[in-house]
């Protein structure tokens, strides 16, 4: 069994939507960052960054517990574990990689930035126009990829798994979707699958 600790974000997500989409059994633990769960020395014992997601896996390699934080590497764990949501061959896979690592250098960095300043009470016009510009530069990149790629790297994988629940934040950067339509195809269809979905509704109020 996984045991997945979380809160109601889009880092928070990815990792939920992936346990649900490939079917494995998981348990839920609440860590509620705005009140200071994730400084909590229970909780930086699973992850020393204080922050969500992270997961121990009961039945790690070699049977053993094991513990893992940062989203992208718990995806890629859950990938390489169930063999799904990445390929084999290893020039697609790393594509799968190259726009995952996309969502978390740039994506994941960028829009919670943008996300941040917008929500700020007192504004920082420098900061919401800098996060902003680069927000829009990278939703240019997206859209440009999904201009001919059904998909960020082909198939669905979990490079769309990752960027999906940040351009979910789309109207916290203030960023209208008409505006970018082939993100707004890939991110309707993708907003259809039961999987993604029930990860979405995690964790549960
Ligand atoms: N690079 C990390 C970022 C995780 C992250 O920033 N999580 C936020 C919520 S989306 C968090 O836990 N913030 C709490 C804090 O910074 O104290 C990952 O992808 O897992």
């Amino acid at each position: 069994m996984i045991q997945l600790y979380t809160w109601g974000t889009p880092n928070g997500k990815k990792a939920s939507i992936m346990l649900e989409e490939i079917g494995i059994p998981y348990e839920v633990h609440p860590v509620n960052i705005g009140q200071g769960d994730q400084m909590k020395p229970e909780y930086l014992a699973i992850n020393p960054n204080n922050k969500i997601p992270a997961i121990i896996d009961g039945d790690g390699p070699g049977g053993k517990p094991f513990k893992l934080f940062e989203s992208g590497a718990i995806l890629m764990y859950l990938a390489e574990k169930t063999g799904k949501f990445w390929p084999t061959d290893l020039a697609k896979r790393y594509e799968v990689i190259q726009w995952l690592m996309f969502q978390m250098g740039g994506v994941g960095p960028m829009f919670g930035q943008a996300n941040y300043f917008y929500r700020l009470e007192e504004k920082v016009p420098y900061a919401i126009e800098r996060f902003y510009k680069e927000a829009v530069r990278l939703y240019k990149v997206l859209d440009k990829q999904l201009a001919q790629s059904e998909y960020l790297a082909g198939e669905y994988s979990i490079a769309d798994i990752a960027t999906y629940p940040w351009v979910w934040r789309h109207d916290g950067h203030n960023v209208k979707l008409e505006e970018f339509p082939n993100v707004k195809r890939w991110y309707d269809a993708i907003g259809k699958r039961p999987g993604v979905q029930r990860g979405m509704e995690i964790p549960k109020k």
